[in-house]
């Protein structure tokens, strides 16, 4: 619910196919497992959907399939991160509650225009 009210309610800023893996939940490192996903950044928020096949970007819509997750890009730190894979093109998304995503494409020109993008979006951490 609270994905698709950001979904409807926050304008759509960016969506496409990026390979992802998850390196660390909670601070704890994970098994890396690279698969491909729809990332669309939208609000404050990066949402990942799954199979790709299904979802191209003329027929993403925000009501039509179930995010697989979502991350709070508030207080985010965005890093290069080519000496973590022999992936070429990868980046470190850590949120503040340290889950740690690594996303990659083989386009330079694409995954340099994401990190852009992200980095230009991510708000203060505001505590309150
Ligand atoms: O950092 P690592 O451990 O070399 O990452 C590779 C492994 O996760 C590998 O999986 P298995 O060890 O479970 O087979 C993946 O298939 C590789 O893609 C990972 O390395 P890259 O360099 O692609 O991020």
């Amino acid at each position: 619910i609270n994905t698709l009210y950001v979904m409807f309610s926050q304008e759509l800023e960016k969506a496409g196919l990026l390979n992802k893996t998850k390196i660390a939940e909670g601070g704890r490192k994970l098994r890396k497992s690279w698969s491909p996903s729809w990332v669309v950044l939208v609000g404050n928020s990066l949402v990942f959907f799954k199979d790709p096949k299904s979802q191209t970007p003329s027929s993403w819509r925000p009501g039509n399939s179930r995010p697989e997750s979502s991350v709070d890009l508030r207080g985010a730190q965005l890093h290069w991160a080519n000496d973590l894979s022999s992936k070429k093109n990868v980046f470190k998304l850590r949120t503040v509650t340290g889950n740690e995503f690594l996303l990659q494409s083989e386009t330079d020109s694409l995954i340099k225009e994401w990190y852009k993008t992200i980095q230009n979006i991510i708000p203060p951490l505001v505590l309150s």
